[in-house]
């Protein structure tokens, strides 16, 4: 059989194409495929909901891949460990209570998971604006972010979706939208970011799943975005926090989607 240079493009765009209709209304739509991201929408397409997740990387997997300070490894506690066994993580214990994994090992098996649990990923894809109608969030505003990185000037296209999450990690980049766009709306103190504090992981982790909920009509917050958006401490390569919310904030969402 000859190779046709053509029929592999067609192949390309056609079926890009069918995802990218497929998914342009959906019941959640992600922001950041970071850990918290991707375990949020793995628990939500496990009970068949139907979620997208943006990415405006190349890769997925946020701040994982690297462990702490390049030496490739992360740190999980006890109770995120089931999470991890679920997906298929190896897992060592290092010291009672702390159990250590490969950072690739651990990126890899979880976009993997995330991706075959029916989660559909978008790479290279920047979330730039939000849709809100009557004080909801109904949809994103998404362009490609070589677009944005090369300052053209293009605009950008539309999907609508039941409930967004932010997990765009330190940034909160999608809260910060509501901010800016609409005044302090947010569900804080103040109506307004209040910023995420200086680390420290005992209180960080504790802090990140009572942090991980709804900050504006229709929009969740969930990972480091949570802390920053509810002035929490960072907590550094631990990370069992990040997997703790996302699936905290899967649940929550599976409530309000019955
Ligand atoms: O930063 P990230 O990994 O967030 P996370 O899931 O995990 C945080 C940890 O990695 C680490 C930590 C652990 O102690 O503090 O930082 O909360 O992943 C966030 C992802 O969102 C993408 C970004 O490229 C990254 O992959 N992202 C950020 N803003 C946008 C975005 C945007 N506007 N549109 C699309 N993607």
């Amino acid at each position: 059989m000859k190779l046709d240079d053509t029929l592999i493009s067609k192949a390309i765009v056609e079926e890009f194409m069918k995802d990218f209709l497929k998914f342009m209304e959906v019941d959640v739509a992600i922001v950041g495929a970071g850990p918290a991201g991707m375990i949020t929408g793995y628990y939500l397409a496990k009970k068949k909901r139907k979620v997208v997740i943006f990415e405006r990387k190349l890769s997925v997997g946020g701040g994982m891949w690297g462990g702490g300070m390049m030496f490739n490894k992360i740190v999980v506690q006890k109770t995120a460990k089931p999470i991890l066994e679920e997906i298929g993580v190896s897992l060592k214990e290092y010291k009672k209570g702390y159990y250590i994994a490969d950072s690739i090992e651990t990126v890899s098996t979880l976009s993997s998971r995330t991706v075959k649990s029916g989660v559909k990923i978008f790479n290279l894809i920047l979330v730039e604006d939000v849709m809100i109608r009557k004080e909801k969030i109904t949809g994103l505003v998404l362009n490609w972010n070589a677009v944005s990185l090369a300052n053209l000037h293009i605009d950008p296209l539309a999907i609508r979706a039941k409930f967004v999450v932010d997990s765009t990690g330190h940034s909160a980049e999608v809260a910060r939208i509501i901010v800016r766009k609409l005044g302090k709306k947010l569900f804080t103190e103040t109506g307004d970011l209040l910023g995420e504090k200086p680390m420290w992981a005992e209180i960080g982790e504790r802090l990140i799943v009572e942090n991980s909920k709804e900050v504006y009509p229709g929009l969740y917050v969930a990972g480091m975005a949570a802390n920053a958006v509810f002035g929490a401490p960072r907590m550094g390569p631990i990370f069992g926090g990040m997997l703790l919310s996302g699936k905290r904030v899967a649940e929550l969402l599976l409530e309000r989607l019955k």
